[in-house]
């Protein structure tokens, strides 16, 4: 059991940067793991092995990329749903060739925002979707992070309580919820309240600020989401995932998010987790 949660990344902003870059650069800011992009087809997993073994890191999760109706569980197309659930089980052997504990997953398309057919259907769908995927990864001993995203970004699971009550709807014990601070921040009432009704479901955590810049860049009160984190006796994963604001179309991402950002990020994680420990009994 670990004594406190394993500091991660997602290095989606180090946009086309080689891999072995970015591993590196997250080993000699004092990291402890990697969240991986969901590609098990892009990425040689046996050089990612190598590349973060070597560099005394662990993968964390495996985030999905549900880019279009292909790899959409609730998709009004029969076919692909099918190839999405085909998609989460690969990523589910991603995680288990990479000993990640945690693959993230939504039920709907980025920015699909509106259902195709109904929200009771959809829902269904995402239910039957999830069960097939949890029982999948069961025997693997991976866990499902149920992801909340925005209104901008989904419609169908917004907020940690929806995520929940999906998770408590496939009834499979390896299917949890995760938090994503950004998306936490529009659509909560009480951010810390949120995570604390997790409870032990709560698998894994984004952290940007409330403008999607590194922690501390914008206005959440950090101080009292890792307040809440200790009160749960979380040990999994704080993962960071900001994002530039022009991320789909922008060149060039601003040097800033690469180095700057995630020397700056990692100091103010673990300061003010260390913190804040002193003041939960
Ligand atoms: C993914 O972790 C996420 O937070 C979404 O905003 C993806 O678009
Ligand atoms: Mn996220």
């Amino acid at each position: 059991v670990r004594k406190s949660p394993a500091f991660s990344f997602y290095p989606i902003p180090f946009k086309d940067e080689p891999l072995s870059e970015s591993i590196a650069r997250l080993a000699r800011l004092g990291y402890d793991g990697i969240e991986l992009p969901g590609e098990p087809e892009v990425l040689d997993l046996r050089d990612v092995n190598r590349l973060v073994s070597d560099a005394g890191l662990i993968v964390t999760a495996i985030c999905p990329r549900i880019y279009g109706p292909e790899r959409d569980l609730t998709s009004s197309s029969l076919s692909s749903r099918r190839s999405a659930v085909d998609y989460f089980r690969s990523l589910v052997d991603q995680a288990s060739t990479t000993q990640s504990p945690t693959v993230i997953v939504a039920p709907t398309a980025v920015r699909r925002t509106l259902p195709e057919t109904s929200g009771e259907r959809e829902w269904e769908w995402a239910v039957s979707g999830l069960q097939d995927i949890a029982a999948y990864a069961a025997p693997a001993g991976i866990r499902l992070a149920i992801e909340p995203w925005n209104r901008y970004e989904t419609y169908l699971v917004n907020r940690i309580e929806d995520a929940l009550r999906l998770a408590a709807d496939v009834g499979s014990g390896n299917v949890g919820v995760m938090g994503d601070l950004f998306h936490m921040n529009i659509e909560e009432v009480d951010m810390a309240d949120a995570l604390r009704s997790a409870g032990d479901r709560l698998f894994n955590v984004h952290f940007a600020d409330s403008n999607r810049r590194a922690p501390g860049a914008g206005h959440i009160p950090l101080a009292s989401i890792m307040m809440a984190l200790h009160e749960i006796g979380y040990r999994n994963t704080i993962s960071v995932e900001y994002l530039p604001p022009k991320y789909i179309f922008d060149v060039r991402v601003p040097d800033e998010y690469y180095e700057p950002y995630a020397a700056q990020t990692i100091d103010v994680l673990r300061n003010s987790w260390q913190s804040t420990s002193q003041e939960v009994k």
